[in-house]
C-alpha cells in the first residue's frame, strides 16, 4: 500500500513537472472519480424544495456587530438561516438603537432594518462574568462577526490568540475601515470609504465637487463583500477542520464595486475616453479618471432625460441607453428615421461627437411621456431604458412586496414597519424575515442554552455583567 501511493505520489509529481498531454488527462480525470462515489454528498433530498431547512441552518455566529457594515453581514446570514446572537452592552446596545429616532421610546428603523431575524443578548464583555460568558458563546459558536475600531476586540481580551485556542474551529470575521498599511488604525464610515475607495472621485459632474452616492456601498457594500468570505471560509473549514480569520476593509470593498473606473483609469493611458461624453464635447482628459455624470460605466452610451411631469415631481427620469444594436427603432421611437443611414448618426462612432445633441432630441420625445411609458413603449423593442424610481414609489410597490424583496414587519414597540428583505432569492432556502429583538430580549433563553441554570444563573443576573450598571445594583440590592 505505500509503494503503491509513493508511485502515484511521483507520478503526479513528473506530471506536474511536465505541462505534457498527460497532465491534461490526470487532471480531466480527477472529477470523473469524485462524482462517482458522489463527491462525499448525502443522497438528494426528497423534501419539497423549500422544506429541507435553511442554506445556513445550524450556523451559529456570535454576532458582536454594530452600525452598518457588520449588522448587514450578518443579517444577510441570518435571512439565510444561521442563529445570529448578537452581543449588545448592558442598557445601550447598538447604538443606532437610538439613532434619528422616528418613533419615541422605539428602536429606530436604522437599528431594525439592519438586525431582522437575530437574538439580542446584553453582555458586558470587560465585566469578568462576561467574559465567562463570551467564553462559552466561543465554544458554542461557529463565526465571530465584529467591526470594532480597530484593536478593540484584542482591548476586550479577545485575540485571535485566544479566540483560536478556545475553539479552532471558530472562524473570525472583521470589518475594518483600511487593511494593513498607513491608515490601518482609523475609525472609518460610509463616506471615508466611498471617497478612499476612489467611489467619489469618479462621481458626479465634471465641472463640480466629487460626491458620495446614496447607496451604502462601504457599509452594506462591506458587510455584503464579508459574508460572502465568511460562508467561503466555513466551506473551507469542512475540509480543514480549522477555522480562519477574515478580513474585510471598506476601502477595498468600495474599490471592488468601483473597479470599472480602475480598469478606465489605465485606459487612459492609452488614449482618451471616447465613451465619455466629455470626448464628445471635444474636453481633454487630466491624468486621472473624470467624474462621468450620468454617462454609462458600459460601452454604450446613457443619459438621464426628463420625462412628462418633470418640472413638478423631481423624480419624474427616466435613464436611457443608446445601444448599438436597437439604434434604428430609437430613431423610428423618437420621430427621425432619417438618422438610420445619415452618416453622422448611423454608427456609434460616428455620433460619439453628437451625444449631446442626440439626447436633447430624445429627452423632446421622452418629455412627452410619463417614465413608466417610455418604460412601456421601449421595452417593446429592446430598447435599454430605467424609470427614476422614488423610494415612496419602491416603498408602494406591489411587485417588491410580492417578491419579499420589500417586506412589512410588526414590532412590539414600534409597530408596522418596513425593512428590505433577503435580494438572494433561492429555491431551496426560503428566507421568512422576522422583526429585530429588543435590547437583551433573549439574554436568559441563550444563557440556558450556554448551560447557565439555577444558583449559577441567579449569580450571573445580579453580577452586573448582563445588565446596566445601575440595574445591577438595584437587582442586587
Ligand atoms: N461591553 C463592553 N464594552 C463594549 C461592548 C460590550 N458589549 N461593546 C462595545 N464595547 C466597547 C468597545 O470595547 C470599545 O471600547 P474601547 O475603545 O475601550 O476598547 C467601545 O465600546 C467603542 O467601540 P468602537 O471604538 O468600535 O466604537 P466607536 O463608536 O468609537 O466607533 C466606528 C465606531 C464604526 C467608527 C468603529 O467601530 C470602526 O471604525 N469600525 C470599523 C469600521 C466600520 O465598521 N465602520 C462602519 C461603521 S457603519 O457606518
Amino acid at each position: 500500500m505505500a509503494t503503491k501511493k509513493k508511485s502515484r505520489k511521483a507520478k503526479s509529481r513528473a506530471a506536474a513537472k511536465k505541462p505534457t498531454k498527460k497532465v491534461v488527462k490526470l487532471a480531466a480525470k480527477k472529477p470523473a472519480a469524485k462524482s462517482a462515489n458522489g463527491n462525499g454528498l448525502p443522497r438528494p433530498s426528497s423534501k419539497p424544495y423549500g422544506q429541507a431547512g435553511k442554506a445556513l441552518e445550524g450556523v451559529r455566529i456570535l454576532d458582536f456587530t454594530h452600525v452598518q457594515s457588520g449588522p448587514t453581514c450578518t443579517q444577510l446570514l441570518a435571512y439565510m438561516g444561521a442563529d445570529v446572537i448578537k452581543v449588545e452592552r448592558p442598557g445601550v446596545g447598538d447604538i443606532t438603537r437610538g439613532q434619528l429616532r422616528d418613533v419615541k421610546g422605539a428602536d429606530s428603523l436604522y437599528f431594525t432594518m439592519l438586525n431582522g431575524n437575530k437574538r439580542s443578548i446584553t453582555i458586558d464583555s470587560k465585566h469578568p462574568k462576561g467574559k465567562e460568558i463570551l467564553e462559552r458563546l466561543i465554544k458554542y459558536c461557529d463565526v465571530l462577526v465584529e467591526n470594532f475600531a480597530p484593536g478593540a476586540l484584542d482591548r476586550m481580551g479577545l485575540t485571535w490568540d485566544y479566540v483560536h485556542k478556545t475553539n479552532p474551529r471558530m472562524i473570525v470575521a472583521s470589518v475594518k475601515g483600511f487593511g494593513p498599511g498607513p491608515y490601518e488604525d482609523c475609525k472609518v464610515y460610509e463616506n471615508v470609504a466611498q471617497c478612499a475607495g476612489g467611489a467619489a472621485s469618479t462621481t458626479g459632474f465634471r465641472e463640480g465637487p466629487p460626491l458620495v452616492t446614496g447607496a451604502q456601498i462601504g457599509d452594506s457594500g462591506t458587510g455584503l463583500h464579508l459574508a460572502f468570505g465568511i460562508v467561503s471560509a466555513l466551506y473551507q473549514r469542512i475540509r480543514t477542520g480549522r477555522g480562519q480569520k477574515v478580513l474585510c476593509a471598506m476601502q477595498d470593498g468600495v474599490l471592488n464595486l468601483a473597479r470599472v473606473k480602475l480598469r478606465d483609469q489605465q485606459r487612459l493611458g492609452h488614449g482618451p475616453l471616447t465613451e465619455y461624453s466629455q470626448h464628445g464635447e471635444g474636453v481633454a482628459f487630466g491624468k486621472a479618471v473624470p467624474r462621468a455624470g450620468n454617462d454609462s460605466g458600459g460601452g454604450q452610451p446613457g443619459w438621464i432625460l426628463k420625462c412628462k411631469g418633470w418640472e413638478e415631481d423631481p423624480d419624474s427620469y427616466t435613464y436611457f441607453i443608446t445601444q448599438a444594436p436597437v439604434w434604428g427603432a430609437i430613431c423610428d421611437i423618437i420621430g427621425k428615421p432619417e438618422w438610420k443611414t445619415d452618416p453622422d448618426y448611423a454608427t456609434p462612432s460616428a455620433r460619439l461627437p453628437r451625444l449631446k445633441h442626440i439626447f436633447a432630441t430624445i429627452e423632446e420625445w421622452t418629455k412627452t411621456k410619463t417614465k413608466f411609458e417610455v418604460m412601456e413603449i421601449c421595452n417593446k423593442v429592446d430598447i435599454p431604458v430605467g424609470p427614476i424610481l422614488s423610494m415612496k414609489e419602491i416603498a408602494e410597490d406591489r411587485s417588491l412586496r410580492e417578491t419579499g424583496s420589500v417586506v412589512e414587519v410588526d414590532h412590539p414597540t414600534r409597530g408596522k414597519y418596513l425593512t428590505v428583505g433577503n435580494p438572494v432569492k433561492m429555491s431551496d432556502s426560503i428566507t421568512e424575515v422576522k422583526r429585530s429583538p429588543l435590547l437583551g430580549e433573549h439574554t436568559e433563553e441563550i444563557l440556558r442554552l450556554l448551560g447557565y441554570s439555577g444558583g449559577e444563573l441567579d449569580a450571573v443576573k445580579t453580577s452586573g455583567a448582563i445588565t446596566a450598571p445601575e440595574k445591577g445594583r438595584a437587582q442586587a440590592a
